[in-house]
């Protein structure tokens, strides 16, 4: 579904001189660019899709592949799409989009609000003929992002309904990485995770995670923050979380990526995915009138 507004509207009702623009990005689709002295960031309306956060005293900090697809309907390939409300496939329905519908969504742009030194842009979206297609329950979902020295991401959920409902929550990012032979990611040592190269058997977690085949694992119970080493880019990136019980960690590797048809043959090389999230048997139950709020918080340190 298209935003509602055109380009020009969304401009003239929030745009911020100097601080904050809505412009037509890849594809037509429109985005917020922000432009302060802590960084640059921008953010589609489609997905609610980040797909740049670059610190003044840092490169360029998200991947985003140069093979995505822009438009309606699709997903983005990079950035950070929010997988809401199931994970993966769903498991009660083949046909459902991979990851939920939330991430091929045009989302509500409700704010941009400019603080000391950070840009707060807020997006909502609710349930609707669209979402009933693929899951019957009520909901508003609010996200926050906040463009500053830190990228603040919030996930606010609201069962909107008369009865209880559960769902599954992923801000799936793509970090931008110098080699992923190089990286390591810290952080879980001694965490059990689900191995889903190898029918999700259930590991254990020694040391940190160094990457030499394809990786797409369920972090369990793990609400502590992750550091992402990159001696490459000569830079720490640091993800801190809020009620995330689970961490997705993934790397397509070669053959992984040479199967997607929207990610360039070297792309796997240059990201790494840390995805603050809720999914499997750490799925969130709402009942009617409860709210639940994910948040992920990223800096950047230099090593
Ligand atoms: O987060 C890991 C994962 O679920 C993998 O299993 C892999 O399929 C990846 O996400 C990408 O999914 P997508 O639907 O964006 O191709």
């Amino acid at each position: 579904m298209k935003s509602e507004k055109t380009v020009e509207e969304l401009q003239a009702t929030h745009s911020i001189p100097g601080v904050a623009e809505v412009v037509i990005g890849n594809g037509g689709l429109p985005k917020v660019v922000t432009q302060i002295s802590a960084c640059s960031g921008e953010i589609y309306l489609h997905g609610a899709h980040v797909t740049s956060w670059e610190p003044a005293d840092s490169e360029e900090t998200i991947f985003v592949s140069k093979e995505s697809h822009w438009e309606d309907g699709r997903a983005i390939r990079g950035g950070i799409p929010i997988c809401f409300p199931w994970f993966r496939n769903k498991a009660d329905n083949p046909k459902a989009p991979q990851h939920g519908f939330a991430r091929i969504t045009s989302w509500t742009l409700n704010s941009i609000t400019a603080g000391s030194d950070e840009v707060k842009v807020e997006l909502s979206t609710a349930s609707n003929a669209d979402s009933r297609v693929w899951w019957p329950e009520d909901f508003k979902l609010t996200y926050r992002a906040t463009f500053g020295k830190t990228l603040g991401l919030e996930l606010e959920m609201h069962n909107t309904g008369s009865s209880s409902l559960r769902f599954e929550e992923a801000l799936h990012t793509y970090h931008r990485i110098g080699n992923i032979g190089n990286i390591r990611i810290g952080g879980l040592d001694g965490a059990t995770y689900l191995d889903n190269t190898d029918s999700n058997k259930s590991c254990y977690q020694q040391g940190e995670i160094e990457f030499t085949s394809q990786v797409d694992r369920a972090y369990l119970g793990t609400d502590h923050s992750i550091q992402l080493l990159d001696p490459p880019m000569g830079r720490r990136v640091t993800v801190v979380k809020t009620n995330s019980l689970t961490t997705v960690v993934w790397n397509p590797w070669k053959e992984g990526a040479h199967s997607m048809s929207d990610m360039a043959d070297d792309e796997w090389i240059q990201m790494a995915c840390i995805e603050a999230s809720n999914i499997r048997d750490f799925a969130i139950e709402l009942q009617p009138g409860q709210q639940h709020t994910m948040r992920a918080t990223i800096f950047v340190e230099k090593l």
